[in-house]
C-alpha cells in the first residue's frame, strides 16, 4: 500500500509539473501576438518607403518664406530633421527650452547662440540641395555632442 501510495504522489507530482510547464507555455504564447502587433508597426514604414516618399516639407510657407519652428533642449533639436526644398527662402525660428544652446548648420555658415526661452530668427536661402548637419554648437552638458539635426534640402 505504501509504494502505491508513493507512487500514487510520483505521479500527481509529474502531472503538476505537466500542467504548470503547458501553462507557462501557454502563459508564453501571447508574445508572438504582442509582436504581431509590433509588426504591423514597423511594416507601415516599410510599406511607405519612408526614407524616399515620407520627407515631408518641414513648417509652412508665409509670403514665399518657408517658416519652421524648431525647439531646442537639452539634448535634442525638435525637429531633428528639417526639410526644404531647394531655392527656398528659409526662417528657422528655434526656441530654447532650457539653458543655453546653439545652432552651427556649418554648409550654410550659420552658427547661432540660442538664449534660453528666447525665439531666435535664423534666414537663410536653401540653395544647396543634400543632407547637410546640424549641431548645438555651445556646450550644454553630458549630451551636447548627441544634439544634432538634419536640414534635407530636396532637388525639384
Ligand atoms: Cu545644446
Amino acid at each position: 500500500m505504501r509504494q502505491k501510495n508513493n507512487f500514487a504522489i510520483v505521479t500527481i507530482i509529474v502531472l503538476c509539473v505537466a500542467v504548470a510547464l503547458i501553462t507557462f507555455a501557454i502563459l508564453r504564447t501571447p508574445t508572438p501576438h504582442a509582436d504581431t502587433h509590433d509588426h504591423v508597426y514597423t511594416d507601415q514604414p516599410e510599406h511607405g518607403n519612408h526614407h524616399e516618399h515620407e520627407l515631408k516639407l518641414s513648417g509652412e510657407l508665409v509670403n514665399g518664406v518657408r517658416v519652421v519652428k524648431i525647439k531646442a533642449r537639452r539634448f535634442e533639436f525638435g525637429p531633428g530633421t528639417v526639410v526644404v526644398k531647394v531655392g527656398e527662402k528659409v526662417r528657422l525660428e528655434i526656441t530654447s527650452e532650457d539653458i543655453t544652446h546653439g545652432i552651427a548648420i556649418e554648409d550654410f555658415g550659420i552658427n547661432q547662440g540660442l538664449k534660453p526661452g528666447k525665439m531666435q530668427a535664423i534666414i537663410f536661402t536653401a540653395d544647396k540641395s543634400g543632407n547637410h548637419h546640424f549641431h548645438c554648437s555651445v556646450y550644454c552638458g553630458s549630451g551636447h555632442d548627441d544634439m544634432h539635426g538634419e536640414l534635407i534640402v530636396l532637388s525639384d
